[in-house]
């Protein structure tokens, strides 16, 4: 029997990314305890220095890569101590190659990653260092997220020589939007196309919260294995969520050969601790990136991360602003009659503005006062009759009624979305903005329902050729702030009521 796809998308989260027990083949890692002496390698020792790991394990480790070398690194180690997060070494000669030395401290060992650096190719620091500069100043005169996004991805491809660099955010549900791109000659562009969530697993995406930059040098690469196979000190296996060289999972390495693409490069955007979205790097070819170009990379991303969130922060201050104003013109236009629907009825229009809606209705009892584009009155008893059996919080709110509730598939030209709010605790009382449908379409790379799968394990799909969905009966979304400001409303309009009613007693004694 076929798995559910609920059931393949577990299997996915299942896999053991933190933990591979391998790293990618174009580096070598030494795993050593605090006296520098080696507890674990990588299999592909012998390729780079010319031991078995048996020759290696247990050896001091200016035995494995030279007294000149482990001096140095041992020298610059006790200066700055090791840190999670890999650092930047020294640069060692050893048995004839040079190579980059990263170091992080992780799991009781010392763990050092070499990356020899004849294969780099791209920027030098000297070139790096001036179009950061560059970046920094370009983007200060920018406001609009697209065009911040736009001037990020030049600036990566100029860095790095990848022939497709892609900025995408994620929608609520998961799914990237690719929002700019910058690419080389002959590479498709993805730009407007949205990618499925189940693309980039939960556990992938947590660890790309933590650990902001990633490199896939050779998307068909066999896996150097850790030996022993798991850390000698705790008897587990090796949680290499920080290794630069970490090997990645087998199921995303088949993604990007469906893809064209044979290297990679991430570097994420994350926003008030959330993955906002990712710059996503790709080259047709393998390609090698030094530790500096991926770091000055890694901070781009940081700096256009800020820049984004002040972006972000100050669009929604505007937006509440004016979300407010608009309710206060309600309060500040209500008539102080005594009958509290009538005094609603002279707000219709502010009423109207407030939730940027279509219609409005007020239902009380057997009266319904309606205003604008809103279903019939018959069809508005029986969605408050059908509000009222699904108690609701103070709110209920939906920009895909039909989908709730599936009388509304007959009118969602008007009424896609809904906000509704009680305005009574006793009785079924309510205020009703209505929202006209927003048909609109996604341009999916590839169907998203395309994937395959292979016993019961969800593979990726092997086609991202653009897809067009057309999104029926659904409405622009309610925000936050539409729905914050909404309840305060609610209570600023209960308090006059109360009031009134108050007043109305004190009237009749
Ligand atoms: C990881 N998937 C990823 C990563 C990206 C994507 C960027 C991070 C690794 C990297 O930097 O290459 C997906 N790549 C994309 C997307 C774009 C892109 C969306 O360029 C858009 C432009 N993938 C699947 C299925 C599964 C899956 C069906 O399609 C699960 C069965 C898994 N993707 C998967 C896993 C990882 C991943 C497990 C983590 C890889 C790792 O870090 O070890």
């Amino acid at each position: 029997q076929p798995a559910s796809i609920t059931d393949q998308i577990a299997n996915c989260e299942r896999e053991p990314i933190r933990t591979p027990g391998a790293i990618q083949p174009h580096g070598f890692l030494l795993a050593l305890d605090p006296a520098l002496k080696v507890l674990q390698v990588s299999d592909n020792l012998a390729r780079f220095i010319g031991l078995a790991p048996e020759q290696a394990l247990g050896q001091p480790l200016a035995a494995i890569i030279g007294g000149e070398a482990a001096e140095v690194l041992a020298w610059v180690m006790e200066e700055g101590g090791l840190r999670e997060r890999p650092s930047y070494l020294a640069t060692v000669r050893c048995n004839g190659s040079e190579f980059d030395v990263l170091g992080h401290a992780w799991d009781q060992l010392a763990m050092l990653e070499f990356e020899p650096i004849a294969d780099h190719s791209g920027a030098g620091l000297q070139q790096l260092y001036p179009l950061v500069g560059d970046f920094l100043n370009k983007i200060s005169d920018t406001d609009s997220i697209v065009e911040l996004c736009r001037l990020a991805a030049v600036d990566i491809r100029a860095m790095t020589g990848f022939g497709r660099v892609m900025v995408y955010s994620f929608d609520e549900d998961g799914h990237g939007n690719v929002l700019a791109e910058c690419l080389a000659n002959g590479y498709d562009s993805y730009l407007g196309q949205r990618f499925p969530a189940s693309d980039i697993p939960r556990q992938a995406r947590e660890l790309y919260v933590a650990n902001r930059v990633r490199m896939i040098q050779h998307a068909d690469y066999t896996p150097a294995q850790l030996v022993p196979a798991e850390n000698p000190l705790s008897g587990q296996p090796n949680d290499l969520s920080f290794a630069a060289l970490r090997s990645v999972s087998p199921v995303h390495l088949q993604y990007m050969r469906n893809m064209g693409t044979m290297a990679s490069m991430s570097v994420s955007l994350v926003v008030k601790g959330r993955l906002w979205g990712l710059i996503s790097c790709h080259h047709a070819e393998p390609r090698p990136l030094s530790f500096h170009q991926r770091t000055v990379c890694e901070q781009l991303g940081q700096i256009l991360a800020l820049h984004l969130k002040n972006r972000n922060d100050s669009d929604e201050l505007q937006f509440r602003l004016e979300v407010r104003r608009a309710m206060v013109r309600v309060l500040g236009g209500l008539t102080q009659g005594a009958d509290f629907i009538d005094n609603l009825r002279s707000v219709l229009p502010e009423l109207l503005h407030f939730a940027r809606a279509g219609g409005v209705a007020i239902v009380v009892d057997e009266r319904l006062i309606t205003f604008g584009d809103t279903p019939s009155n018959a069809q508005i008893q029986d969605l408050t009759a059908w509000l009222a059996t699904n108690r609701h919080d103070d709110l209920f709110h939906s920009a895909h009624l039909s989908a709730r509730y599936a009388a509304a598939a007959d009118y969602t030209a008007c009424a896609s979305g809904l906000l509704a709010m009680p305005i009574s605790r006793i009785h079924q009382h309510y205020l009703l903005w209505f929202r006209p449908e927003h048909v609109y379409h996604i341009d999916w790379a590839g169907r998203p329902d395309g994937k395959q799968s292979t016993n019961g394990m969800l593979s990726p799909r092997t086609s991202f050729a653009a897809w067009r969905e057309t999104v029926h009966g659904a409405s622009a979304p309610w925000r936050e702030a539409e729905l914050e400001l909404a309840l305060e409303f609610r209570g600023a309009l209960l308090g006059i009521a109360l009031e009134r009613a108050e007043q109305m007693a004190d009237l009749a004694e």
